[in-house]
């Protein structure tokens, strides 16, 4: 088989006094924390999209770096190549999942649906075919419903009812594709769910048409043997002006009022969160608290920018906090997805591996630094202190929603004033974290 990548030998881990950027310096697959291997907590994968498809092309210039892997873009000899490549790149970095959308897989005909679906099975066996014998599988899959003109309006929110059973096709095959590849998870990701204006749109009629999409899509994929989670990934706009699923707060409530909740989680993308003004760590906090914690999409916005950069995660704050969270919830049903893209002036295929090694490294890093954070145990404490008014006596009370009104109000008269609440403590805290970050 060619060697798409030539110069780059297997990735290994060195440790971090490796000068060479051709390894790893945190990420140690099989290094034990808190009782299971760094690749059993982060579960990596590589997003088609990104890593074998977006060539730098942007709203201002042509694209930067060459992903024909020696065939001509749009055929279906290009389509096998980006396996083969993707295979190679996957085994060279350790990382066994990939994510993909139809469009990304293979070149959709134009003029017909069916043509389109033929060659997804072609390039679906060859998928299978290729990652026989290897430990390489399917995170998750998700269908294309935002860049062909067609869905201009939205996909299941879409004005006209042919596009809108368009969309339905999709999500139906994809579901067949998802259960063909034994991926974990299939994702919704409502790009032109929303509207530019209030002035032309029918928002209850678009949402629930999305919910039934959504309860079809679910019954559907239950009868055909798929039993992995749905997801969706929350995002507030990019492309619409609003989009329909805001934040993790708002899909999930979206969900429960649509009876899906038993069947979909959240695949919280970092960047999504900062877009809808959160912190990554706030919406796993969310998915958390609500028992709905997924997949997740790793990468990091610019704080300078208020687009989707989609850049690969360096931020170690960042991917603490929200190991932090994802240790504490449990762990991730899903895994870490770099839905990430090479800035456009990185444009050597060194570049993609030196992509993927940040982040890896990076969320190794956090892994390690969030596993030290709980094991010192001086936030929990301090947590759990603060909330401890709340154990016994009429703390109890409220707790075990035995209390009355009246009752609260007659413990208030009997204290005429409350003590003060006490120190939140802020500073103290960030120290906390920083003397567990850098020692
Ligand atoms: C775009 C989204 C998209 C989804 C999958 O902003 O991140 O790539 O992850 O459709
Ligand atoms: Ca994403
Ligand atoms: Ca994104």
């Amino acid at each position: 088989m060619n060697e798409f990548f030539p110069n780059i030998p297997e990735i290994r881990f060195e440790g971090k006094d490796s000068k060479n950027p051709l390894a790893f310096k945190y990420y140690d697959a099989k290094k034990v924390i808190m009782g299971k291997t760094m690749e059993e907590h982060l579960n990596f994968a590589m997003a088609w999209w990104h890593n074998l498809c977006a060539n730098g092309v942007d709203m201002f210039g042509a694209g930067t770096a060459d992903k024909s892997f020696g065939a001509i873009p749009g055929t279906m000899e290009h389509a096998k190549a980006k396996v083969d490549a993707g295979i190679e790149f996957m085994k060279k970095l350790g990382i066994k999942y990939y994510c993909f959308h139809d469009a990304d897989i293979c070149p959709e005909d134009p003029e017909d649906i069916n043509e389109t679906n033929r060659r997804l099975d072609e390039i679906t066996d060859y998928i299978l075919e290729k990652t026989k014998g290897t430990d390489i599988k399917c995170l998750w899959a998700t269908c294309n419903m935002f860049s062909n003109p067609r869905f201009m309006n939205g996909a299941a929110s879409s004005n006209s009812a042919d596009v809108w059973c368009f969309a339905a096709a999709q999500v139906k095959k994809g579901l067949e594709n998802a259960v063909k590849l034994g991926a974990k998870g299939y994702v919704f990701w409502g790009g032109r769910e929303g509207y530019e204006t209030l002035l032309n749109t029918d928002m209850k009629l678009e949402q629930e048409n999305i919910a039934t999409l959504f309860s079809l899509a679910r019954d559907y994929g239950r009868k055909i043997g798929f039993t992995g989670d749905f997801y969706i990934e929350p995002k507030p706009k990019e492309p619409m002006k609003h989009q329909y699923d805001f934040d993790a707060a708002t899909a999930i409530g979206f969900l429960r009022k649509n009876g899906l909740d038993k069947d979909f989680r959240m695949n919280i993308e970092a960047n999504h969160a900062t877009l809808a003004g959160h912190t990554f760590q706030h919406e796993l906090r969310v998915c958390a608290v609500e028992d709905m914690m997924g997949s997740v999409d790793a990468n990091m916005g610019d704080t300078l920018l208020g687009w989707d950069t989609d850049q690969f995660p360096t931020n170690v704050y960042d991917t603490t906090m929200a190991m932090y969270e994802i240790l504490k919830a449990g762990g991730l049903r899903g895994g870490l997805n770099f839905d990430s893209k090479n800035r456009r002036p990185s444009n050597t295929p060194e570049d993609m591996f030196y992509a993927f090694i940040s982040g890896m490294d990076a969320f190794a890093l956090g892994l390690i630094k969030a596993a030290e954070i709980i094991e010192d145990g001086r936030i929990d404490a301090f947590v759990k202190d603060r909330y401890s008014s709340y154990s016994d006596g009429i703390g109890k009370k409220i707790r075990d929603r035995s209390i009355t009104l009246e009752e609260a109000a007659a413990h208030a008269a009997e204290l005429k004033k409350p003590a003060s609440p006490g120190s939140g403590r802020q500073e103290y805290l960030e120290t906390v974290v920083n003397n567990i970050l850098f020692s």
